[in-house]
């Protein structure tokens, strides 16, 4: 008998029929009903699950008495209870690496609209205002030569540091769990106390996991640290931030401008933020090209695989169950 496997998310189309080919699949859709509700029922006799962007937990997953992996398709894993699946001894596994330049990527777009207000002087100009040469009111602020702080300098947090310093002569600083020689050899990058970072740079980009020490990292008072004309980015996750303290300080233009990709809850449909023009909001799409999310389903499909044809997944998050 083949084995099940549970699809709990959108998921590239040619590894769906890679999938439909080797097992039972089931995919779990909105149009369906409850979502956690189909995950309960569909969980019971699966081996597998794969895909991203669900909370999965003890309330969703308690009849699942078979299930050997769950393969997520994405890097980030805060949304699954780790401690609860290494107590039933499921296996997760993760995609890193293969995102790693466009979320970088993504972080710079975000850092260079949020500076030179792309996305409020397109409206503008197509809302036909160009009526004489822009002035004030659209200048935005010099990226070329400033100084970009770096929060949770990571593989992600790597590559944005390295864009800056070889692209755009920056001088980087980093605030890290721990210090990394390397990032001083390779981008002149210097280790700083989260305040210091703040104080002192023009552009600040957050790339830390989502975890209890990361939780709220930023509220109102790490905010008010930041100076006037500084950018803020984020790319991580929205609870890395206080939301609410973010929006005041986008309000009262303690800070310039933020850029961001990840929201306190997700998907964001309503929020102040979208009546502000110094703030860039994206729809989590940090890893979103055709490349890279099928670079993800790829990798993911192979850890699903290895783990249900008795190898050792190359991307598990808890080997051995934590
Ligand atoms: C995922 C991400 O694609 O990998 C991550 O951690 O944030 C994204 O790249 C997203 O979580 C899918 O919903």
């Amino acid at each position: 008998m083949k084995k099940k496997v549970v699809v709990f998310s959108q998921i590239d189309s040619e590894i769906l029929t890679r999938l439909q080919q080797r097992y039972h699949v089931v995919q779990v859709h909105p149009k369906l009903g409850d979502v956690n509700q189909q995950i309960l029922a569909q969980s019971q006799d699966a081996d597998g699950m794969i895909g991203a962007g669900r909370v999965l937990n003890e309330s969703n997953l308690k009849h699942a008495e078979k299930l050997k992996v769950i393969s997520s398709v994405s890097v980030g894993y805060d949304n699954y209870d780790l401690s609860y699946l290494n107590q039933r001894k499921i296996l997760l596994t993760h995609t890193p690496h293969v995102l790693t330049e466009t979320t970088a990527d993504l972080a710079f777009a975000l850092l260079m609209s949020a500076a030179r207000k792309v996305p409020s002087l397109e409206r503008w100009t197509k809302q036909g205002q160009w009526a004489r040469t822009a002035g004030p009111e659209q200048f935005g602020q010099d990226i070329f030569g400033k100084t970009l702080g770096i929060i949770g300098l990571g593989y992600i947090g790597a590559a944005v540091a390295r864009r800056g310093f070889y692209g755009f002569n920056m001088n980087v600083l980093y605030h890290n769990r721990r210090e990394k020689p390397e990032a001083a050899e390779q981008f002149k990058a210097q280790f700083c106390a989260l305040d210091d970072l703040l104080r002192r740079s023009d552009f600040v980009v957050i790339a830390v996991d989502l975890n209890a020490a990361s939780k709220s990292l930023i509220g109102a008072r790490e905010l008010e640290l930041m100076q006037a004309h500084a950018v803020f980015v984020n790319i991580s996750r929205g609870s890395v931030v206080d939301e609410q303290a973010l929006i005041e300080a986008l309000k009262n233009k303690t800070i310039f401008a933020a850029g961001l990709d990840v929201y306190e809850k997700e998907p964001l449909q309503a929020s102040e933020l979208f009546a502000l023009d110094n703030a860039v909001t994206l729809p989590h799409v940090g890893s979103a090209t055709v490349q890279t999310r099928r670079r993800m389903a790829e990798l993911a499909y192979q850890n699903l695989l290895d783990a249900l044809e008795g190898g050792a997944p190359r991307c598990a998050v808890n080997p051995g169950f934590g």
